[in-house]
């Protein structure tokens, strides 16, 4: 009994395939947008050279990705052998479709591809994504308008975000309001996908949905002053919103004609990356503290009751096995990383050395590592602060500018996760640079906890993957997590320095910006 998870993220989209049975993944695929899509002229996802903070993808693109994955896939393993899917998207982003999307969503062709022929549904062609920052103006208009912050965040578990999608969906509505009206269908990425997969409109899941500022976090459904706020006649846009245990329907028969599924596969909703990875690190009910490292840094975590930021940072999810989960988000993640890396023309490798050449607290050498404008806190810079020595802040030191940022980043991401009042022994370690051992090393410093990563490195792709097996082959979600969560041999990592040190620093931070 094979189970699916499917993972359309900012820069690719992954999958991998479990045996139920045996306990083991026995498919795992990527597609990376910027190599192997490079017609989309999206080298990190999405398009370069958004004007005014905005930052668009290409949902044709995705879809090509989808295809080709499962491609991959179908020669790792018997596709006709999955017998449940589910899969995650990257939160907040929107899709936009006009009143053609139903009938050809429901009759898609094998003669031509996905991208061809769902073309002409959008009426939007392009997609804003979680990094656009552009709908400040957006999220005042929404918070004046249902008598502020406090109130928007009581419903929605949010202040109103710029990369949200209600005032994302609001600026749209404002800057082209005759293509706002031919929009019959506005989805997120998670469920556009799954829409496709399953050939009918797939609902929302309160994980994803609850990124939207247009959810109530006390009825888990629609909140009629928050949309009223946002734009006109958008109830009718919205599909329905439903918890993640709902089945969102069959596979398509495109998908078992063209790659080899069996007929009528079931698909469970999707969800948010990052609620799919509280599932796929086993971290569904609360007690474990997980950090993922992507193109954005999350600290996230299943909470036994609603835990929202007074300082209007942080978020709450819906927890897709059930209640609720807080997270923050940093949006310079990875990019920062590598934007520094690049810098001095390093690879990772060097990267890491650079981390093993320098001291603990780095001499004094500190930066603020925020290329773009930052959601934690929500500052708008476009380059890093640096103060130290004379040649650190002269950009003439490489080691001491990596180990600032990676430093830099954590000491932020501990300032910034107060509100959740969790005192980990362990952080769980997910995403792309979890695998870095120096960088694992710097948060198990910061945090003075123990850091923990799992054999399977694709959490978000595992979480769907889980998801669906436990939603469609009766198996129970717990006892799954504890088969495939298993902790990496050479795991945890144990911190290593004076605490002082980086209570001195953190304080020192706080004052840089
Ligand atoms: C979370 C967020 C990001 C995206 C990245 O609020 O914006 O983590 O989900 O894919």
């Amino acid at each position: 009994m094979f189970a699916l998870g499917l993972d359309s993220s900012t820069q690719s989209c992954s999958a991998l395939i479990i045996d139920v049975a045996n306990g083991t993944v026995i498919a795992e695929a990527s597609i990376n947008f910027g190599e192997q899509l490079p017609q989309y002229n999206a080298p990190s996802g999405f398009i370069p050279g958004g004007e005014n903070g905005e930052v668009h993808s290409a949902p044709r693109m995705w879809l090509d990705a989808l295809e080709m994955l499962l491609v991959e896939l179908g020669k790792q393993c018997d596709l006709s052998k999955v017998r449940a899917i589910s899969g995650a998207g990257q939160q907040h982003g929107s899709v936009y479709l006009n009143d053609q999307w139903f009938y050809e969503v429901d009759t898609l062709s094998t003669d031509c591809s996905l991208a061809e022929q769902l073309a002409h549904t959008f009426s939007r062609p392009t997609s804003p994504i979680w990094m656009d920052s552009s709908t400040g103006e957006e999220c005042r208009e929404i918070a004046a308008a249902v008598g502020g912050d406090s109130v928007v965040c009581a419903k929605s578990g949010s202040i109103a975000i710029e990369r949200f999608t209600g005032p994302q969906i609001r600026r749209f509505y404002k800057n082209d309001v005759a293509a706002y009206e031919q929009t019959a269908r506005i989805h997120l990425v998670s469920s556009f996908l799954c829409s496709v997969l399953i050939g009918g409109d797939a609902p929302i899941d309160t994980g994803d949905g609850a990124g939207m500022n247009l959810v109530n976090i006390d009825t888990w459904d629609w909140d009629q002053d928050l949309l009223d706020a946002t734009a006109p006649d958008l109830l009718k846009k919205l599909p329905k919103v439903a918890q993640g245990d709902t089945i969102a329907g069959t596979l398509s028969d495109y998908f078992s004609k063209k790659y080899g599924f069996a007929a009528n596969v079931p698909v469970t909703i999707f969800t948010g990356d990052n609620p799919s990875s509280l599932v796929g690190m086993g971290a569904c009910q609360p007690g474990k503290l997980v950090v993922s490292l992507g193109t954005s840094d999350t600290f996230f975590a299943a909470m036994p009751e609603v835990v929202a930021d007074p300082a209007g940072c942080g978020h709450v999810f819906g927890n897709p096995s059930g209640g609720s989960m807080s997270l923050q988000c940093f949006v310079n993640g990875s990019l920062a990383r590598e934007a520094v890396k690049d810098k001095f023309g390093y690879d990772w490798d060097q990267f890491s050395q650079a981390l093993a050449n320098t001291p603990c607290g780095n001499d004094g050498n500190r930066m603020v590592p925020f290329f773009s404008p930052e959601s934690s806190p929500r500052v708008a810079l476009d380059a890093p602060i640096l103060r130290g020595s004379e040649s650190f802040e002269a950009w003439n030191d490489a080691d001491a500018a990596i180990r600032a940022c990676v430093e830099g980043q954590f000491l932020n991401m501990k300032l910034r996760t107060d509100w959740m009042h969790l005192q980990p022994e362990v952080i769980y370690l997910t995403g792309g640079a979890s695998k870095n051992d120096a960088i694992a090393q710097v948060i198990a410093d910061i945090f003075q906890a123990k850091v923990q990563r799992l054999t399977v490195s694709g959490s978000v792709g595992l979480g769907a993957a889980l998801r669906a097996a436990s939603n469609c082959l009766g198996k129970d979600l717990a006892e799954l997590g504890s088969t495939f969560c298993q902790p990496e041999s050479s795991s945890p990592i144990i911190p290593q320095v004076n605490p002082a040190i980086y209570k001195a620093a953190a304080q020192e931070f706080g004052t840089l910006f």
